[in-house]
């Protein structure tokens, strides 16, 4: 069947050989907080932030050992290089809790074993949600000089425990910036939010770390529910800070406009910066977070990545949450479909179709585009996992561990 399905693209231009080959060196960075409903361990309050988990799916992970389980059993699902993801608020307090602004990196000794173990990197976000010093929605931008110190020491914490990340794990840390701060409803100041925001994240880059190590990364939004008429961290003021500090933009494909698209803002953003860093999520008719799943927009943003040879310029995490169904399986679908994608998109003849627009053969360029998605690209995905020793079929697992953990939770 590969034979086949090798020869058939061939055919088109495209060797299956490379495009395993690349699939393998393709590093996705899991989101901890998919298989607790972005709960946490650090101080049980519910979500809070503009964002939502829906649903009540029995087997929610809530101990560190469950969530850590619940991912090893994603992980032995999802083929490839993984990265895990983690929030601040997954810090694990063996003694006495301590405040967001006071966490250590030994509050992480626990993930960092743990990833060490798997051979895994980690990638970090402070959360500023959640939380009781979240002061009417806002936390860097809060008129409140108290708030914002809180939340800029817990900045400035999280970029150290970064550092110990990349330092432990070999691998570098990319620390992602987002708040929710916002108004639902019309603001009278505009300028004076983002203006604290501004200065709030310059005092927390102002403490030193090693560049090499420690990506910071800022995600904008344009609104959250709660926080319909005003968005701080807007796009424009993300796009702008991230070029004025050096820093990394990151671009999460629910947080704009129904009609505006991620796939197509790549390539103006990798034209200008080092490095972009993405969340790849589903948003059904607003900010839902649904499971990734193979549809058009995820094929269209790894085709971005793999034809403008920038695989290693972009930094791919997941970020969805759903709370309606198996969890594990949600992780495995996400994760999968993101490879699906790559592979999709390492699969199309790239230079000949750019060839074809150049030339201003609109009209080969779409019979192409049309014979490859109809190309045996489920044998190359299925010949991959073979190679990768992990099973097609993951629902039988994923039944099999529901019946046997998380069913008795
Ligand atoms: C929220 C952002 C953010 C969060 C996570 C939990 O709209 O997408 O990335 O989903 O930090
Ligand atoms: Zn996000």
């Amino acid at each position: 069947m590969y034979n086949y399905a090798k020869q058939t693209y061939a055919k088109l231009g495209v060797d299956t050989e490379k495009a395993i080959e690349a699939l393998k060196n393709v590093t996705v960075s899991v989101h901890c907080w998919q298989g607790d409903d972005v709960i946490g361990f650090d101080c049980g309050e519910s979500l809070s932030g503009g964002i939502q988990t829906t649903g009540n799916y029995p087997g929610r992970a809530t101990t560190p050992a469950e969530l850590m389980a619940d991912l090893d059993k994603a992980f032995s699902l999802i083929p490839g290089k993984k990265k895990l993801n983690l929030h601040s608020s997954y810090a694990i307090f063996d003694g006495e809790p301590v405040g967001r602004d006071k966490i250590e990196p030994c509050h992480f000794a626990k993930w960092v074993e743990f990833a060490k173990q798997r051979n895994m990197g980690i990638d970090f976000n402070p959360t500023f949600f959640s939380h009781p010093m979240v002061k009417d929605g806002l936390t860097l931008s809060s008129p409140d000089d108290e708030v914002r110190r809180y939340w800029i020491d817990h900045g400035k914490a999280c970029v150290r425990i970064s550092e110990y990340f990349a330092t432990e794990t070999g691998e570098p840390c990319v620390i992602n910036f987002w708040i929710p701060d916002g108004y639902k409803d019309i603001p009278a100041d505009r300028l004076g939010p983002r203006k604290r925001f501004k200065e709030a994240l310059d005092e927390i880059l102002s403490i030193p770390y090693d560049k090499t190590k420690v990506y910071v990364t800022l995600e904008s939004k344009v609104f959250g529910i709660g926080l319909e008429s005003y968005t701080v961290g807007s796009a424009e003021f993300c796009l702008s800070y991230s070029d004025y500090k050096g820093i990394t933009p990151l671009m999460d494909n629910g947080h704009y406009h129904p009609t505006e698209v991620v796939s197509d803002k790549i390539s103006s953003l990798l034209l200008f910066n080092e490095r972009i860093a993405l969340h790849v999520t589903r948003a059904v008719r607003w900010d839902s977070d649904h499971v990734v799943i193979l549809d058009d927009e995820t094929k269209e943003i790894m085709k971005e990545i793999v034809r403008n040879d920038a695989l290693d310029r972009v930094f791919i995490a997941t970020d969805y949450f759903d709370a309606s169904i198996n969890r594990v399986s949600a992780y495995v679908t996400g994760v999968r479909s993101v490879q699906k994608a790559l592979l999709y998109a390492l699969l199309s003849p790239n230079e000949r179709m750019k060839a074809l627009q150049d030339s201003g053969d609109m009209t080969e360029l779409m019979v192409v585009s049309e014979e490859l998605k109809t190309a045996p690209f489920g044998i190359v995905w299925e010949e991959y996992l073979r190679r990768e020793n992990v099973e097609a079929d993951y629902l039988s697992a994923v039944k099999k561990y529901e019946d046997e953990v998380l069913s008795k939770r």
